[in-house]
Formats: C-alpha cells, structure tokens, sequence
C-alpha cells in the first residue's frame, strides 16, 4: 500500500507509470515482414503464415456462409439467450447515438450542412488465443450494423481444428456480419489493408489483439491511403475508487477480473480508507486461489497498486491523472463525483455496477481507450463507422454577401487564384445586373 500525500510528484507519477511500451524493433520488423509477405503473395501468404503460427493448413480462407446461419443449433440455449440479451442491449445504446445532419443558412444565401454515412467497409479483428472474445464480435459487429456500413468482414484466427467457435459465428450472424476469413495476427491486417485474391481490403480496422496485431494496425495506418483504425492500444486496465462503505469483496472481483485479462494488465485501487484497502488485498488473495485463471491474474496483481489517499477528491484527482481505461466508483454518493471525473474510457458507478456489466451485456462498448489515451480517445461509439462530411449551396446574393470576406482573406495569404475565384463570378453578377 502506498500513501498519496507522502510521495513527491515524481514518486507519484511513477506510481502511476504504465509498462514500458518497449520500442520493440524486432516486432516491428518482424511485422514489416509479414505486412510485405501479404502484399507480395496475398493469399498464398496467409495460407503459408496461417500455417506457421496457427498450425493449420486451410484449403478457404473464407467460412462458408452456411456456417453462419447455421451457428445457432451448434450452441447452447442459454448461450444463445446471453448472446441475445447482449446484442440486443448494443443494439438499443448504439441506435440511440445515430449522429443528426444539420442544415443552416450561416449567411444571407449561404446553406452549409453537417452529413452523415456509414463506412462502406470495415474490417473487425477477433483475437483468437485463450478466450474467444464473443462480446468483441458485439461490440465491433453490432455497431458497424447500426451504422448502416455495407460491408462488414471479420478476420479471426482458426482454433486447432481450423475451425471458428459456434458462438463467435452466432454473434457474428446477428450482426450481419458478411465475410468471414480464419486468419489472424498481423496477416490479418494486412490482408485487411491491402486486400489479396479472396479479401478485398477495407476502410477502417477495428478490434484489440495481441502485440502484433496491435503493431501491425499501427503500420497499415501509415500506408498513403491505406485504412484507417479505430485507436492505439495499450494492456487492459481497471481503476477503483473506493471508501469506507465499500464492499471489499465486490471491489476485489472487479480488480480480479481485469487481472485475468492478461498479465500485463493493470488494477489500481485508489481509497481514502486504509480498512477497505487491506480488506481488499486479503479478499483478493482469497479469490484468487478460486480462479481458473488464476496463474494470469496472479501476475498481474503482482504489480497493482493499493494507493491511500487523505480524502475522496484527492483519489479521483489519482484517476484523474492516470486516466483508466475502465473506472469503478463505490463510493456512498458515487452520483456526486460524476462531474468532477475526467479523463476515463468507461465509468461504472455504484456498487451494482461491476464492468462486467460493461464488457458484456450493459449496452455500452468494451473497446475503450487504455494507456492513458482516456485524455484525448474516445470510447467506441457509433460514430466511429460514420464518415462525416460537409455540403455548402451559395446563391448569387449568398456570394455577393461574403465574397469581399473572401477576397481579402485571400488576398492577405497571398493566394490570388483563390480571390480570383470569387473576384470572376462577382464580375459577371455586376455585368449580368447592368444589363437588367
Ligand atoms: N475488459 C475487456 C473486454 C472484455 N472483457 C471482453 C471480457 N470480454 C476490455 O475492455
Ligand atoms: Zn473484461
């Protein structure tokens, strides 16, 4: 446990570092590698690489669409029931974010508008590894389709059998999803950015993933007119602001179920009581022996941090400055320290709202800024499948009001084409009103 007020501000803001993201030039080059590989060899690439590091020969790379449809008898009916509550939830939240267009006459004859459109394509990546994410094909896959975006592809890496888990197809077939491709890591990426024979390549990539996936998004962002991706990415992280009133016990399970995560994640709890603390670390070491993940999420919780401070504020000042990706507030009045939280992915507040409720079923999305990039990301939304664009009619009158604005402004950057512009259509208005 560590005292707030006792630590000079570069012990703070140590406390508050997160894992070196190590300039890694072998990752970066080995995934240069691999993005050429694609490029140069499109899917006989992926059939080569999927090989290499999924262990799996694939004759298709593409899942027959009859597997979509008929996921849902290979799975169990509560599953299938969880599977709907989420999507459905999504589905609400997300619809209810549809952007408005706006229309406004800014001058006399000058009509701008604000407009919206899907994505035409979008490339969701599923991490494959020890938890096949379905809530992830949620998120990415009921929004795209809220959103109207056409063309929806996912790319996952084939499971032992080479084959794609029931569940990750129902998802998947909820949201409409139309291709689906069992390749993975950054083959999957590039495949995604720079399309081969069987995939054609998208406008925006979406999705978490391990260190390659995330360095592999990186490089294909940087491709002149290459795709686009939603965010950086950094580990998973929790942040908990707790007092007195907490309960030790839920407040340890939501540490512990960013612990699982991986063992690069983060767990920061932040309280002005030193009971509820060391409470919650032996309630931690008790849950822990319970978990089948427990070798992962003992890692982790070897480097989270307890941290105690003089009051309430001075914690969401800790948050504040650590900006989590998920931030838990159980606290009496959690309502009242809403305004004063700034800088966080995702906000669960009160005690019945673990992120659980969040990374699943709530309603609200689980891709969420991390690494500190809460201070200028945003949590995914359903803007982030919608293209934004403006459109502008002057009338005559329109240009004759604001064209002196324009000239002088042009003239004062020294760009005379753009004066003349307005200077040739005002001269033939002055000469077409003359002859009236
Ligand atoms: N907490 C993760 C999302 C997730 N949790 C998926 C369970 N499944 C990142 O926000
Ligand atoms: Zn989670």
């Amino acid at each position: 446990m560590q005292t707030w007020s006792g630590l000079n501000e570069g012990q703070q803001q140590a406390l508050l570092s997160r894992p070196a993201m190590a300039d890694n030039k072998a990752l970066s080059s080995a995934v240069a590698e691999i993005i050429q590989q694609v490029a140069d060899n499109g899917d006989n690439a992926l059939r080569e690489l999927t090989a290499r590091f999924d262990g799996v020969e694939l004759s298709e790379l593409g899942l027959p669409a009859t597997e979509l449809a008929s996921a849902q008898r290979d799975i169990s009916e509560h599953v299938k029931a969880a599977i709907d509550t989420a999507y459905r939830n999504i589905h609400v939240f997300h619809s209810a974010q549809k952007p408005v267009d706006v229309k406004v006459e800014t001058a006399p004859g000058v009509v701008c508008e604000l407009k919206h459109a899907p994505l035409d394509s979008v490339g969701l990546y599923i991490p494959g590894g020890s938890a096949p994410l379905i809530s992830t094909v949620l998120m990415l896959g009921a929004t795209a389709q809220v959103a109207g975006c056409p063309r929806k592809v996912l790319c996952t890496p084939p499971n032992k059998q080479g084959q794609v888990p029931a569940e990750i197809r129902y998802a998947a077939s909820l949201c409409d999803i139309n291709e689906v491709y069992l390749v993975g890591g950054a083959q999957a990426i590039a495949a995604l950015a720079l399309g081969t024979e069987s995939i054609a390549k998208v406008d925006k990539i979406f999705g978490p993933g391990n260190s390659f996936v995330t360095e592999a998004k990186q490089q294909v962002s940087r491709i002149p007119a290459g795709p686009a991706i939603d965010m950086p990415a950094g580990p998973s992280e929790v942040l908990v602001i707790a007092d007195s009133n907490a309960n030790p016990v839920f407040v340890a399970s939501d540490l512990l179920s960013q612990a699982e995560h991986g063992a690069d994640s983060q767990a920061i709890l932040v309280s002005d009581s030193q009971t509820l603390l060391q409470a919650t670390e032996q309630e931690v070491a008790r849950q822990l022996a319970t978990l089948s993940r427990q070798e992962t999420a003992r890692k982790a919780m070897a480097h989270s941090r307890y941290i105690l401070t003089d009051s309430i504020d001075s914690a969401i000042e800790v948050s504040n400055q650590y900006a989590p990706e998920h931030l838990i507030v159980q606290v009496e009045d959690a309502q009242a320290c809403l305004p004063k939280l700034k800088n966080a992915g995702s906000i669960f507040v009160g005690q019945w709202s673990p992120e659980s409720a969040g990374d699943y079923a709530s309603g609200t999305n689980h891709v969420l800024p991390t690494y500190g990039y809460a201070r200028n990301y945003s949590s995914l939304g359903l803007a982030d499948f919608i293209r934004r664009y403006t459109v502008q009619e002057l009338s005559a009158s329109g240009l004759q009001n604001i064209g002196s604005a324009i000239m002088d402004l042009a003239q004062a950057e020294g760009l005379d084409a753009h004066k003349q512009a307005v200077a040739l259509r005002l001269e033939t208005l002055n000469g077409q009103q003359e002859q009236n």
